[in-house]
């Protein structure tokens, strides 16, 4: 790793004690913070085009809903544009906007797919 290490949190040590200088309670270090990764919502959009069906069999096939789920959700993204079909790594996320993107382009369907950090 390159450049100074931030990355920490302060915290208190041990349980208060008074050694008679007037800072009780104030004994001080640093630990190392463990972020957590990252999450990343991914979107599908609507447009004019691509079928119905089509969408739904996607939801189901790459977010493993069931018929239901999948056509709840297509209807949203139907109605308002956009919606959110799944929070994934950033790994993952965009290996599923890989696989809808490569599916809709394959059947000439203009659907777009894309995500964004949470
Ligand atoms: N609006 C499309 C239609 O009326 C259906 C559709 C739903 C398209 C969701 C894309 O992400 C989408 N055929």
């Amino acid at each position: 790793m390159t450049g100074k290490d931030v990355n920490h949190q302060v915290v208190m040590t041990g349980s208060p004690f008074d050694d008679g200088e007037g800072d009780a309670g104030l004994a001080l270090k640093t630990k190392p913070k463990t972020k957590r990764p990252p999450l990343y919502k991914v979107l599908l959009l609507n447009d004019d085009y691509t079928p119905m069906e089509f969408v739904v069999h996607i939801l189901e096939r790459f977010f493993g809903m069931t018929h239901a789920q999948a056509f709840e959700i297509m209807l949203t993204v139907h109605k308002k544009g956009v919606a959110v079909v799944g929070v994934f790594s950033h790994e993952i996320a965009e290996t599923k906007v890989g696989q809808v993107m490569d599916f809709a382009r394959r059947h000439q369907h203009p659907l777009q797919c894309t995500m964004e950090k949470e």
